[in-house]
């Protein structure tokens, strides 16, 4: 099974700008990353947890304690014990360590995600590429520096940079990846190929339906001819007629009053002449 994987990896230090986007929309899985040196990004899995499941709903999650390879000099920064209580608490998929200097447990991970993708199938639009070939949403989400993008650069380009290069807002990558259905189980098997008959049969209602309605315009219709400038409006803009009108209306009014006031002096000037 063909596994298409488009891979978000976000800003760390945007986190509140971030989870307010659409990003979320139609995301399978996520990999929560924290470095396997720095506690304080282990400290951090809680706030990111909950804007996960507030905006994503249960889309499963793998948390991953990356730079792995620091262990061999600083030990162990974060308890073992303390991950796997997290994982528990949050219902985590699971948990994994990985290096993405030492290319270690990179493919791995990035299988799992397409698997618990493939395990947790909704079947929406725009997943289904083929019967056997479909497209996912992969997001990895975490502290900066944890080495979110150095994760997927190790996975897509199999290659690795020392040098910290900020993640500026969003960035996308896509890769391939096999899955075998051997892997899976026969629930989920089913699961999918009853989604693909479905997926089929709605698109082609959808086409039928979109025949349907191209199929009712004439033949004329269809044609654009004589295709003129379209007439340059003057210099004055909508906004200017209203003014234009405003300023009428305004006058007219002034006007009238100017008349009343006449009309009022020669009632008096008669009234004074005539009857005095
Ligand atoms: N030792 C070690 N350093 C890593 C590893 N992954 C990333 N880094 C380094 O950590 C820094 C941050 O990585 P980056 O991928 O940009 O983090 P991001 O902000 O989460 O995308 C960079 O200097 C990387 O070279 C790893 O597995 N081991
Ligand atoms: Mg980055």
């Amino acid at each position: 099974m063909k596994i298409t994987l488009s891979l978000w990896d976000i800003a760390g230090q945007e986190r509140f700008d971030f989870f307010k986007t659409d990003f979320f929309n139609g995301v399978t899985a996520v990999a929560l990353v924290f470095d396997l040196s720095r506690p304080d990004t282990f400290e951090n899995i809680d706030e990111y947890f909950n804007d996960l499941r507030e905006r994503s709903g249960n889309i499963p999650i793998i948390l991953v304690g990356n730079k792995n390879d620091l262990k061999k000099d600083i030990g162990e920064a974060i308890s073992r014990e303390k991950i796997i209580q997290k994982v528990n608490q949050y219902n985590l998929f699971e948990f994994m360590e990985t290096s993405a200097l030492e290319h270690k447990n990179v493919d791995k991970l990035f299988y799992r995600l397409a698997l618990i993708s493939l395990l947790d199938f909704r079947g929406r639009l725009g997943e289904i590429v083929d019967s056997n070939h479909f497209r996912f949403k992969i997001l990895l989400v975490g502290a900066a520096a944890v080495g979110k993008s150095s994760l997927i650069n190790a996975f897509v380009k199999k290659s690795f940079e020392e040098n910290y290069k900020l993640t500026v807002g969003l960035d996308f990558m896509t890769q391939d990846q096999e899955i075998q259905d051997d892997d899976l189980p026969k629930e989920t098997l089913e699961l999918i190929k009853k989604s693909v008959k479905e997926f089929k049969k709605l698109t082609k209602k959808l086409y039928k339906r979109e025949e349907l309605e191209i199929g009712k315009i004439s033949s004329e219709q269809k044609v654009i001819q004589n295709i003129e400038p379209e007439p340059i409006p003057k210099n004055d803009s909508i906004v200017g007629k209203e003014k234009d009108k405003k300023a009428k209306k305004t006058r007219r009014y002034y006007f009238i009053i100017l008349l009343i006031i006449i009309v009022i002096i020669l009632l008096i000037y008669v009234y004074f002449y005539f009857f005095r």
